[in-house]
Order: structure tokens, then C-alpha cells, then sequence
């Protein structure tokens, strides 16, 4: 009998998943929402395979009597609040919807919690994409640098973590913020720059496509693997405190630097097939981003263990399979 009961919101996202199945190998109890979609199928695809193991309830982060029913009928020892609208350029366009569903999300969560006066712990999904235009002297962001975001999705994550921590000192709430540098996998979804780049490269070598339309190729990103980097959400909440940790591999790369080394992979040359076009462009860009992980290295023992050429190879041989079935 396991006493470990996790609650997951975005159960259903690529985090969700891979965190899923990190827990149930631990020997939790795993439940988790999903909220209604048109087409059912649609919406699990990326856990179809742990359903006989997980609950799975209907729910939404809009709904608060919803959340809180959900939660008082898991009675949970943990809650990770994976779920989000996670688009960067998208929250540009409904910026509304993606405030009330990233920062007010976790508002509602955190005064249930506060209700139920237990000691249930609490993660909060935060994002480098709250250090916005700010970076350290020495080239790197970690928990002390300055939070400057340049994106609605920036902005109402900034909230969200922002709530966790006051919740934590006001109440006295284990409530922890994972700052959670890019992370990806062959679950990523498709409108996401490493997925899209590898998803369509795959396409013109197999002739399935001829052109590869991107935005911006000069911003730079911390790219780790989303495996490793739940693995890092359940050491924050094994903790004997709450805090808030950075979570990054220190590396960084251009969007044409990941063009080069996925083209090459496929003896293609990028500068063939890639074409610009201002709607994949964001009001505002955010340029740079390089995270420094010492803290929850040095103190929780965390590392990433996928190196990114193995990431990359790892999300090429998934689009392969794939795509060669078409
Ligand atoms: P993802 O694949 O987009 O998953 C997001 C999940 O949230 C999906 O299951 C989605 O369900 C669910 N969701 C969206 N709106 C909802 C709502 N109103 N009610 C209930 N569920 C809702 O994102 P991810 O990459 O796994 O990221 C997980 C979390 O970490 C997110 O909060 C993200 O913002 C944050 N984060 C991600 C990264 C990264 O690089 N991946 C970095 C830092 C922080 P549907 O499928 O129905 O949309
Ligand atoms: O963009 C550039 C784009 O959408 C990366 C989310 O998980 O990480 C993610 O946000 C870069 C940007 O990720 C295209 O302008 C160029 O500079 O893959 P992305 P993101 O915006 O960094 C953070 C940490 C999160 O928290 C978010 O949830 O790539 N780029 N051309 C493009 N990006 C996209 N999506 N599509 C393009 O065509």
C-alpha cells in the first residue's frame, strides 16, 4: 500500500506524462485531470498507455467548485500544477485566456489548499520565461536574477509564482516554485521550435515536404529533456523545505545552431529549405536564456542526464517512425 497519493493538473501534457509514469515507478497513487475536448480522443493520447494504472476526472483550471471537488475526493499528499496554456506566442493572441489559466490557476489551487488546512504539498510549474529580458553580468539566470518577462505567458507565470511563494510565507504552506529552463522530448508538441524544426526536417527527407517556415533564428535557448527534468518536481516536493529552484543544463544554443545539427543529422543543409516569415515572429522576443542549476545540484542532488544531441536523436527517430508510416 502506497501513503504517496499525487494530484496532477495537465496530467495529459508532455510533462504530465513522463512525470506520471516517474511516480507510478515510485510507488505512488496517481490521479490527474484532463478537461473536455470535442474529440475524446485528442486529449490522452499521451497516456493512453498508464491508463489501467491512473485516475483521470474531468475537470478545469477555470473552474474553481470543480478543482476543489476533484480535490477533496483524491484527498492528495502532493499537487503538481502542470497545467497551462504553454504557447509563448500564442498567449500574445488570447492573453486573457492564458492569464486566467496560468496565473489564476494557481491562485485557485493554493486557496484550496490553504482551506483545507492539511499539509498537502504544492508545485507550481514556474518558467525561465519570467526572467523576460534579464540575465546576470556573468551570462546566466538563476533564482536571484531579476524577473523582467516579455510575454503575456511570462507575465501571468510571474503571478503564479509570485502567489506560491506569498502563500508559503503567509500560511505556512509547502508551496515550491520548479523555474523550469525549455525542456523536450518526442512528446513535445508540434508548434514548438524543436519539434517543429525536427518534425518538418524529417518531412523533406522522407518528400513529404519542401519548405521549413520559422520566425526569429537568433534567439538562444537552455534546451534539456523533459524525463530529467521531472525527475527535479519530485525531489523539490521531497524536500524538507519549500523553496524555489532553478532547473536548467547551463548550456545554450540558437534556433540556428538546433537547425544545423538537425539537417546535418539528415545530410541536409538547413539553408536550403528555410524560409522567415513575420507570423511566426513575437511582439517582443525574449533573446537569451541560460539557466544555473548549482543550487538544486548542490543541494537536492539533481543533474541532467540526457546530453542534447541524444535528445535530438531520441525526437528524430520518433518523427521517423512515424512519418515513414504515412
Ligand atoms: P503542455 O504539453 O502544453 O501541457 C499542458 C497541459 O495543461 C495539457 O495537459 C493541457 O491540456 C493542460 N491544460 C491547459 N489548459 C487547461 C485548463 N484550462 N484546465 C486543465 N488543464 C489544462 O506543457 P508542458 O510542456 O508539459 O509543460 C508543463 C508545465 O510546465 C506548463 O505549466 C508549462 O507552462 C510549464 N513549463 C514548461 C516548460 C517547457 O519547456 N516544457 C518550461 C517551463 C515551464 P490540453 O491537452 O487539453 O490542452
Ligand atoms: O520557442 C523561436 C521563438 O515556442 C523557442 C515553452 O515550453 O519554454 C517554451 O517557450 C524559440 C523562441 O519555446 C519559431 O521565437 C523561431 O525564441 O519552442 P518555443 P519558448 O517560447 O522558449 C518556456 C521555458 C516555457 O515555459 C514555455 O511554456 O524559437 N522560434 N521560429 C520559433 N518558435 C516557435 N514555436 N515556432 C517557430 O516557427
Amino acid at each position: 500500500m502506497t501513503n504517496r497519493i499525487a494530484f496532477i493538473t495537465g496530467i495529459s501534457g508532455q510533462d504530465g506524462s513522463y512525470l506520471t509514469e516517474y511516480l507510478l515507478k515510485n510507488n505512488y497513487e496517481v490521479h490527474g485531470i484532463v478537461r473536455r475536448n470535442s474529440v475524446a480522443e485528442h486529449q490522452e493520447s499521451r497516456i493512453d498507455h498508464l491508463a489501467p494504472y491512473i485516475n483521470i476526472y474531468y475537470s478545469d483550471m477555470l473552474d474553481s467548485n470543480s478543482l476543489r471537488n476533484t480535490i477533496d475526493k483524491v484527498s492528495p499528499t502532493e499537487i503538481y500544477n502542470l497545467a497551462a496554456q504553454s504557447h509563448v506566442r500564442i498567449s500574445s493572441e488570447i492573453p486573457e485566456f492564458t492569464t486566467q489559466i496560468n496565473a489564476i490557476g494557481p491562485l485557485r489551487i493554493l486557496e484550496i489548499i490553504k482551506s483545507l488546512r492539511g499539509d498537502v504539498k504544492f508545485y507550481q510549474a514556474s518558467s525561465s520565461e519570467m526572467f523576460g529580458k534579464s540575465v546576470d553580468s556573468d551570462n546566466y539566470q538563476r533564482e536571484s536574477t531579476k524577473m523582467i518577462p516579455v510575454s503575456p505567458y511570462g507575465c501571468a507565470k510571474l503571478f503564479g509564482y509570485n502567489i506560491t511563494r506569498h502563500y508559503r510565507e503567509a500560511y505556512n504552506l509547502f508551496a515550491a516554485n520548479g523555474i523550469l529552463f525549455n525542456h523536450e522530448s518526442p512528446r513535445r508538441a508540434s508548434n514548438f521550435v524543436t519539434s517543429k524544426i525536427i518534425k518538418t526536417a524529417v518531412q523533406i527527407k522522407l518528400k513529404q515536404a519542401s519548405k521549413l517556415t520559422l520566425g526569429n533564428l537568433d534567439s538562444q535557448r537552455d534546451w534539456g529533456h523533459s524525463r530529467d527534468y521531472v525527475k527535479a518536481m519530485v525531489k523539490i516536493l521531497e524536500h524538507d523545505v519549500p523553496d524555489d529552484w532553478v532547473v536548467a543544463t547551463g548550456q545554450t544554443r540558437s534556433i540556428r545552431q538546433l537547425l544545423e545539427l538537425v539537417f546535418s543529422r539528415l545530410d541536409l543543409n538547413y539553408q536550403d529549405y528555410v524560409i522567415q516569415d513575420p507570423k511566426f515572429m513575437r511582439p517582443e522576443e525574449l533573446q537569451y536564456l541560460r539557466g544555473d542549476a548549482t543550487k538544486i545540484k548542490t543541494e537536492l542532488g539533481w543533474k541532467p542526464e540526457t546530453t542534447f544531441e541524444d535528445m535530438i536523436d531520441e525526437m528524430l527517430e520518433f518523427w521517423l517512425s512515424n512519418l515513414r508510416k504515412i
